[in-house]
């Protein structure tokens, strides 16, 4: 407690958990004062009775459940610990989370000194780069407040707060295939700045060192909005080669829109896994079991506002599970050279599910017409090519990818494209 006291008298904003963190291996009971930054150990128990005992057979050994009570402390500096009390009587509340084995920390490279390295080399070696404060945080802002008040409008942030904050209401948890969320998500999908941020200059600087000059940026960029403490909507282990296709030569940029750290569910990463091609998969969901994974070992940590994450298409990558009380927006821009083949359902929308979207309605509201097909300028490479679509639509294993390859074809067509 008198470290508490040390702590609450000093000139420090803390936003946090103060918690009871249980260790299942070594069965001790440590409590701590955790912050946004770092977590300070105030009281080590070791007990092997009671909570301990609970703990070590519900908890895989060596993860921790950390029972926490989130708290803010502000203006600490003027000794009025006033606001302590009150915290205490108005925003208390307990939780449980149960964290894993702390990861490997990501290999960083600072903005500042990408002149000096190979993106390339790095990228070969570890199939992936974590670029800290590459984009201004500033230029992030407008985004995150146009998606705070579509996300806020539709009901999933609980009233009271500044939507910024993301603090989200756990009734309207919903996450994608559900129909409300489609929605939701069309709204951010049609935001011109939100097709602006995959175009950021500093962004498309970097995809150069890494792509060369005949970049491609795929035109439909995705916006992770994910809940706190929904399993369901956690994105396991996969490539997105699996998905995108085309040629395995192409690039994901992953950034939070807001600073990330563990706790949000930032991405982790399987290092140098992109050297192993493409590998062994759930056929339905597409998911690889961490277990059967080939590569190097898994890496995570924070992501602040202006870090991007960038990884080969092969590179094995999976979501951290959100166990804060806020929604993780983030988004997904994915780049390639031009001259090489491209999937075309990337610059048309041909999902079943995709049949009410259209470039036309997703630039009804734009201001510049910069942005508007700025694909269709570039000597694009399909693959599958309209002829090979044409016998696919016709001698395709199922009745349902037989009419997506049909639709494809239809939109090509209708676009004037290949
Ligand atoms: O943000 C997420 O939860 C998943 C992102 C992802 O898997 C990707 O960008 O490929």
């Amino acid at each position: 407690m008198d470290l508490l006291l040390h702590f609450l008298a000093r000139p420090v904003y803390i936003d946090g958990s103060i918690g009871v963190f249980l260790t299942g291996a070594s069965r001790q009971i440590c409590f701590h004062l955790a912050s946004g930054i770092c977590s300070f150990p105030i009281w080590l128990i070791d007990l092997s009775l009671g909570l301990s005992r609970f703990v070590a057979s519900d908890i895989p050994p060596r993860s921790r459940v950390n029972l926490y009570w989130p708290f803010e402390l502000r203006n600490c500096a003027r000794g009025d610990h006033s606001d302590w009390r009150s915290f205490a009587g108005k925003n208390l509340f307990g939780g449980v989370k149960v964290m894993g084995d702390p990861l490997k920390p990501f290999h960083e490279i600072d903005a500042a000194d990408l002149d000096s390295l190979s993106l390339r080399d790095e990228m070969d070696s570890r199939g992936y780069l974590l670029v800290r404060n590459l984009l201004p945080a500033d230029d992030l802002k407008p985004l995150l407040s146009e998606i705070g008040r579509i996300i806020h409008s539709a009901g999933w942030l609980l009233h009271g707060h500044s939507p910024l904050d993301r603090i989200a209401n756990a009734s309207a948890a919903c996450g994608d295939p559900d129909p409300l969320f489609k929605q939701v998500y069309e709204q951010v999908f049609n935001l011109e700045c939100f097709h602006a941020l995959a175009h950021h200059p500093t962004l498309r600087r970097v995809m150069n060192l890494l792509v060369g000059p005949d970049l491609l940026i795929h035109p439909k960029p995705i916006s992770r909005l994910i809940f706190p403490n929904c399993e369901r909507f956690i994105v396991h282990a996969h490539q997105d080669h699996q998905a995108i296709a085309g040629d395995a030569e192409s690039f994901t940029a992953w950034m939070p829109l807001h600073d990330c750290p563990a706790e949000l569910g930032p991405l982790q990463i399987l290092e140098a896994s992109h050297r192993f091609g493409l590998q062994r998969a759930d056929p339905e969901t597409g998911f690889i079991p961490k277990e059967t994974a080939h590569g190097g070992s898994w890496v995570s940590g924070r992501i602040d506002a202006g870090d991007v994450l960038i990884f080969h298409s092969l590179t094995v990558h999976a979501a951290s599970p959100n166990v804060s009380d806020r929604l993780r927006i983030s988004m997904d821009c994915r780049f390639q050279n031009y001259h090489r083949a491209l999937n075309p359902s990337t610059v048309v929308f041909a999902g079943s599910s995709d049949g009410t979207r259209s470039w036309e309605k997703t630039y009804a509201q734009w201001r510049s017409h910069e942005l508007k097909y700025f694909w269709k300028r570039m000597p694009l490479q399909f693959k599958p090519s309209k002829i090979e679509l044409t016998q696919l639509a016709q001698s395709a294993d199922s009745p349902e990818m037989r009419s997506r390859y049909a639709r494809i074809l239809n939109k090509l067509e209708l676009e004037g494209l290949g």
